[in-house]
């Protein structure tokens, strides 16, 4: 799915700005609620949940209202109209002038309606966006259905506890650890195209010597147009370096410039696309990423990941979309002298690998699937409903990020259970590893990200193109024992070692509460976090097959409350406002020096 762009044809309506709110309940609404009174003010783009210091808000569980009126302008007569939303958290249901137009399922991911037809122009039409937040058995991610905690088993068995579980209010408890912000997330605009239009774009880069190859197609809509499709390459100093008319084909770029990671330089390239009156334009980078052996390669060096699993989440915006937040981000990874992150644990908004495109940073690029587990009682694959909108994500997400230079490999999804029913998952996540790999027309390696738990059982995380693992040696297991929790690492180090596939760390951290010292390291103080860091680094660096590390998390996040939350989750090696712990200057340091390419060969 193409971003929506301005040009001298297209143009957009950004509907973002102050709309009206009202909270409703757990019933879905069957037909719009005629009259919505008594309208509170909310901003969008961005979660409700903190828009109010009023508990209804945070902890809200169910649907919400929001409602606006629009007048699309007279001078916008002879265009096709597109509304998009590019997320609404979860699930959505679209009204115009009381009709109910779209429904979607997904809280991530972008969707559209054409309304051209729907909405006249110069006519004042009422938009109503009913929003459900419920994440349960059937959602990404995974939400528990019965008042379940998520971490702790609160003390079963005690009589008292029990009944006044029995008569707790219902809740909406996430299987997952990051705070259910709900809303709409990311912008709501109206684009215009004309009618017939330019559909999809699909670049398929390679590299053959000196020069850059680029395989294309072009997908068109709307009414046929007798014109040709025709496709120019424009480099960076907008000189056209190859073109090609028609709907598929390939141009050779001699000696062209190779999207590197940075400090390398990421060089793009534009893809101006013109079918009729219709006209787009595409950046795309010019490089490659393939696994060999226990080698992860971008234009065939061998790759060495420095940097992060992340969140989207900042004060009261939620998870709302903060481009000012986006950059200082990125400019922190800089500072960091990091090269990549993770999307955990969902598809993030689009302006953002826009940004990793331009400043040079790897991607891996995460589904919203966190949560498909239940422990030993529950087999997730036989009782949770969750299969098939998991392959709707995965073929969503893969329309919407294909042409990202940026996005190196796809997360088929988060720590699931792949330890007590490990012939289930394995039939579960092999198959989304097929779909992943043939609807990728550049075909990047896919993997999943594994949990700690009894690796020798999981017979699926060793299938995966590279091996992804999440380890707390240290924090949840030997809490505290930086020694033992080394010996342990190392011993499941000698296991993936055996499997000949690159390995690297997606997760691994302590809660540090900044402020906090000891002057003998223990948990939860800035000490504690770099001598644990420390020890990692040394396990990693002695291990050849061993291709990356990502820490968890960048920053401090918010989290549902609970007696291992105190105000979120600390594990952040910035704080949530962005300020760096002591740690942050020991990896500062420690990736100053390790350079991006060849650290293994060194
Ligand atoms: C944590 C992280 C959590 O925030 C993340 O979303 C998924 C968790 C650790 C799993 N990984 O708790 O900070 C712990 C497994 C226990 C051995």
């Amino acid at each position: 799915m193409l971003y929506p762009r301005i040009n001298q044809i297209r143009s957009i309506i950004d509907l973002s700005g102050m709309w009206n709110f009202k909270l409703g309940d757990e019933k879905e609404p069957k037909e719009y609620l005629e009259k919505l009174e008594d309208m509170e003010v909310i901003a969008v783009p961005a979660s409700y949940n903190d828009q109010k210091d009023v508990k209804e808000y945070r902890n809200h569980y169910g649907w919400a209202y929001y409602q606006k009126e629009i007048v699309i302008p007279l001078c916008f007569k002879e265009q096709r109209r597109v509304l998009r939303f590019d997320a609404v958290t979860h699930n959505a249901k679209v009204y115009i002038n009381d009709k109910l137009v779209m429904k979607h399922k997904g809280g991530f991911l972008p969707f559209e309606v054409d309304i051209t037809d729907l909405i006249p122009v110069g006519s004042t039409t009422n938009i109503c966006i009913a929003v459900d937040n419920c994440v349960n058995y059937s959602t990404l991610p995974v939400g528990n259905e019965e008042n379940i905690a998520f971490f702790g088993s609160d003390n079963p068995g005690i009589p008292s506890v029990e009944a006044a579980k029995r008569w707790q209010k219902k809740q909406n408890i996430p299987n997952f650890d990051f705070f259910n912000y709900a809303g709409i997330n990311r912008p709501v605009r109206i684009y215009t195209t004309p009618s017939s239009y330019i559909e999809d774009i699909i670049l398929v880069p390679d590299i053959d010597g000196v020069n850059g190859i680029v395989k294309y197609e072009i997908k068109t809509g709307g009414i046929l147009c007798d014109k040709e499709v025709s496709v120019e390459i424009i480099d960076a100093e907008g000189k056209c370096v190859g073109s090609s008319i028609g709907k598929s084909g390939t141009i050779v770029i001699s000696n062209a410039n190779f999207w590197w990671p940075w400090p390398g330089i990421p060089y793009l390239y534009q893809a101006v696309v013109t079918y009729g009156e219709d006209i787009y334009k595409e950046t795309f980078g010019i490089r490659t990423i393939t696994v060999e052996g226990n080698a992860f390669l971008i234009n065939g060096k061998p790759f060495y990941f420095k940097g992060f699993s992340k969140h989207e989440d900042s004060a009261f915006h939620g998870r709302g979309l903060d481009l000012c937040l986006n950059v200082k981000d990125i400019n922190l990874i800089h500072w960091m002298n990091a090269n990549s992150f993770r999307t955990s644990h969902y598809p993030y908004a689009e302006e953002m690998y826009e940004l990793c495109d331009r400043e040079g940073i790897v991607v891996i690029d995460e589904t919203p699937a966190v949560g498909i587990g239940g422990g030993e009682q529950i087999n997730p694959y036989e009782t949770f409903s969750v299969k098939e909108h998991h392959r709707d994500v995965i073929c969503d997400l893969i329309a919407r990020d294909k042409n990202h230079p940026c996005v190196v490999m796809w997360s088929l999804g988060n720590e699931p259970d792949t330890e007590h029913f490990p012939q289930s998952a394995y039939d579960y996540w092999h198959s989304l590893y097929q779909l992943a790999h043939k609807l990728d027309p550049q075909d990047r390696p896919v993997t999943l990200v594994c949990c700690q738990n009894n690796y020798e059982k999981d017979i699926i995380t060793r299938t995966m193109d590279v091996i992804c693992i999440n380890r707390y040696y240290g924090w949840y297991n030997l809490s505290g024992d930086l020694e033992a929790a080394s010996y342990g690492l190392n011993i499941e180090l000698d296991f993936w070692e055996e499997i000949g596939k690159p390995v690297m760390i997606t997760e691994y951290g302590a809660d540090t509460v900044a402020g906090l010292h000891n002057c003998v390291p223990e948990m939860f103080s800035e000490e504690f976090q770099v001598e644990f860091y420390k020890m990692y680094s040394e396990v990693f660096d002695k291990r050849k097959f061993f291709i990356g590390e990502q820490v968890w998390n960048f920053a401090d996040f918010a989290t549902l409350q609970g007696c291992m939350r105190p105000d979120g989750n600390r594990k952040g090696i910035f704080t949530r406002d962005r300020r760096p712990k002591l740690i942050a200057h020991y990896f500062r340091k420690r990736w100053e020096d390790i350079p991006n390419f060849d650290y293994k060969k060194r």
